[in-house]
């Protein structure tokens, strides 16, 4: 069996629709971290839920049952440590949001994941693997790291597999039920929407074995390394400087803001000029079709990917894509300039939140208190952001001449001039 950390609609529309495609029988159990309301939607249906898949003006619809058992953390925390310390779960994945690494309290995922764990370990209950799913850097070390710090040790027996996941899953919204009630004849309050692309990477590291997620298309690999440069540079770095540009010129969706011409110049330039030269391909991947991909997905509207879903939470998002690519570049004697100017976009975005048109964008992010606090003061508000950048004064002079001009001729005008 599989518990699974983070009952979003990622998980519903990615690890647990590879899973039912596996065919081998494995079989999920379900946390919430916050929220009750999944839990009960699922419970009410049987755990049953249609997946959308939406593609131009094609829409198709799949029963996903591979989710069998629920549970919600703050009310069934005793269930959930309970679970992690099964036998029987010899998987267990993880999406629970970059910022959720770092909350290592007693109620928490980590904290309930280390709890479940050195009960695991204290009863030999053999071993299993811990997959990180979520968009980090080295994510299985990510998540050693945050076990290791609530436990004090490593429990024995318990591998960290790197993995990198790729599917764009937006918010599923009224209209989607309304669909998958007229496609399935169904009511459904767990349905999720997705794009057809779907992709997992994963180090083959799975000491209690694991379900054979490739006959699903996933791909185990040695080394994902140059597989996580090149989604997380690529896709989610644009995906972020598309979101904070989108915002603040007045998009709601990112394919919207694709259809701009300045913003898709960013995007082109940012992509061939300042990411593409940063990478190492993965074994058989050409780059510049990768890029090209990617911003083709993008271009799906039937998707309606909103602009706010994407910036949320950008002080934890955009050091992971954009600013590695920003010091590779530097380090490499070359400018950046298209990174500066996304990271700028996310920086008017987080601390003057008004769009070209003055109407207020939407902004949620933990930091976003102390970062406003600095607004008044980009010399310390750099440094607050961008420290390890510090010796490329050229590189924080570009940032606040970039956010001197949006504040002057808006981000429009900018960007059409850039
Ligand atoms: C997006 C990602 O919400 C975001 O920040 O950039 O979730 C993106 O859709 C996925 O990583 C695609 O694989």
């Amino acid at each position: 069996m599989i518990l699974h950390f983070g009952l979003g609609a990622f998980h519903r529309a990615h690890q647990a629709v590879h899973t039912q495609e596996a065919g081998d029988g494995w079989t999920i159990c379900a946390v919430a971290p916050r929220s009750p309301d999944v839990v009960r939607a699922l419970r009410d249906q049987d755990h049953r839920y249609t997946l959308l898949v939406r593609d131009g003006e094609r829409v198709s619809a799949t029963e996903v049952t591979s989710i069998r058992r629920t549970l919600h953390a703050p009310t069934e925390a005793e269930q959930v440590i309970r679970y992690v310390a099964d036998p029987s779960v010899r998987v267990i994945t993880l999406t629970i949001t970059e910022k959720a690494y770092a909350d290592t309290a007693p109620g928490s995922p980590i904290g309930l994941l280390a709890a479940g764990l050195s009960r695991r370990s204290a009863a030999g209950a053999g071993p299993v693997a811990v997959v990180s799913c979520d968009n980090l850097l080295a994510n299985g070390a990510r998540v050693r790291e945050a076990v290791q710090h609530a436990c004090g040790n490593v429990p024995e027996g318990v591998s960290f597999p790197a993995t990198v996941v790729d599917r764009m899953v937006p918010a599923t919204t009224p209209d989607d039920l309304a669909t998958a009630e007229r496609l399935t004849g169904r009511p459904d309050l767990a349905a999720v929407v997705a794009e057809p692309f779907s992709q997992w990477v994963l180090q083959d590291d799975f000491p209690g074995g694991r379900p054979s997620w490739e006959r699903a298309g996933a791909r185990f690999v040695a080394d994902v390394e140059p597989y996580e440069q090149a989604k997380l540079r690529v896709l989610n770095g644009v995906h972020s400087a598309l979101a904070y540009t989108g915002a603040l010129t007045g998009h709601e969706y990112i394919a919207d803001a694709l259809d701009d011409p300045p913003l898709a110049h960013l995007a082109e330039r940012l992509l061939a000029e300042d990411v593409l030269p940063t990478l190492t391909p993965p074994p058989g991947v050409d780059l510049p079709s990768y890029g090209e991909q990617v911003v083709t997905r993008m271009r799906n509207r039937a998707l309606r990917h909103r602009c706010a879903q994407i910036a949320m939470d950008g002080s934890l998002k955009v050091p992971i894509r954009l600013l590695g690519t920003a010091r590779d570049r530097l380090a490499a004697g070359a400018f950046p300039q298209w990174a500066c100017l996304a990271v700028a976009a996310w920086l008017r975005h987080v601390t003057v939140s008004l769009d070209d048109a003055g109407h207020p964008v939407d902004v949620n992010d933990p930091r976003a208190e102390d970062l406003r606090r600095l607004a008044h003061a980009p010399e310390r508000l750099l440094a607050e952001v961008v420290p390890d950048l510090a010796d490329h004064p050229d590189f924080t002079t570009h940032l606040r001449n970039t956010l001197s001009d949006f504040a002057e001729h808006g981000v429009r005008a900018s960007l059409t001039h850039a």
